[in-house]
């Protein structure tokens, strides 16, 4: 059985004051699906100390939104999966669509990232996602595919299987736009079958979620779907009262 997850993906947003009071206002509402499904806030790196102590014991696993693909050292600027793991940190997104196409990450970057998650001990939630240009072009999977099979080069399908997929068709990240439950639910069922090529049984164990503006108007209908074992939510996740309905649609 694969335990439901929900992952609130804070983006560069927030600040000491809104986090405390969005958290409280959150933490509240989420009291009776703590315990059925697995709950994950990723604020931006300066704040994971504060929302490390905000969550304490309420069962809520801290995540972050990046991790360096080297270990340590003259790296300016860049966070390691360790220094996350000290932080309390027990997920880490990488390969986001805002890593690929704004900062220009590519597959190799995004599995070394995976990689150095996985060897600090925690789970990497690994994005991945077609643009419109290629869903038009009938490449959807062709795309997928290739950013999977980095991260299975560099880490093994058995790591993929042990980690969070997190499906996301970057033209429906922020824009309002949603993949429709049949769209979302196909892609799904697709990843779950090249899982299978790759191991057998691998796509039936493997918790892959879908990303991409879910709110609490659309939660329901996309979780209807046996093949969409959570959510990654964005612009959502900053507002209590839709991200605890969009958990408890789950
Ligand atoms: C997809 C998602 C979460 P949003 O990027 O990362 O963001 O829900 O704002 O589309």
């Amino acid at each position: 059985m694969r335990k439901p997850i929900l992952i609130a993906n804070w983006k560069m947003n927030g600040s000491l004051h809104s986090n405390q009071a969005l958290l409280t206002r959150m933490l509240a509402k989420l009291r009776p699906i703590r315990k059925t499904i697995d709950l994950v806030i990723c604020p931006s790196f300066p704040y994971l100390f504060q929302v490390r102590d905000l969550l304490g014991y309420t069962g809520l696993a801290l995540g972050a939104q990046n991790a360096s693909l080297a270990t340590s050292g003259a790296h300016t600027g860049e966070v390691s999966a360790t220094m996350l793991q000290e932080m309390g940190c027990r997920y880490v997104l990488v390969g986001h669509s805002e890593r690929r196409s704004i900062y220009h990450e590519t597959d190799a970057e995004v599995a070394a990232r995976f990689r150095q998650v996985l060897g600090a001990d925690m789970t990497p939630v690994v994005c991945v996602g077609e643009t419109l240009e290629e869903r038009d072009q009938g490449n959807t999977m062709t795309v997928i595919e290739r950013q999977l099979q980095a991260v299975i080069d560099e880490a093994g399908i058995a790591a993929l299987t042990s980690s969070v997929i997190a499906y996301e068709p970057v033209w429906a990240i922020g824009t309002g736009k949603t993949a429709s439950s049949q769209q979302a639910a196909e892609t799904h069922q697709a990843i779950r079958q090249f899982l299978d090529r790759c191991a057998p049984g691998a796509g039936q164990s493997t918790r892959i979620v879908y990303g991409g503006s879910v709110k609490a108007a659309n939660a329901a209908e996309l979780f209807q779907s046996p093949e969409i074992d959570g959510g990654l939510i964005g612009g959502a996740s900053l507002q209590s009262e839709e991200f605890s309905a969009i958990g408890s649609a789950l």
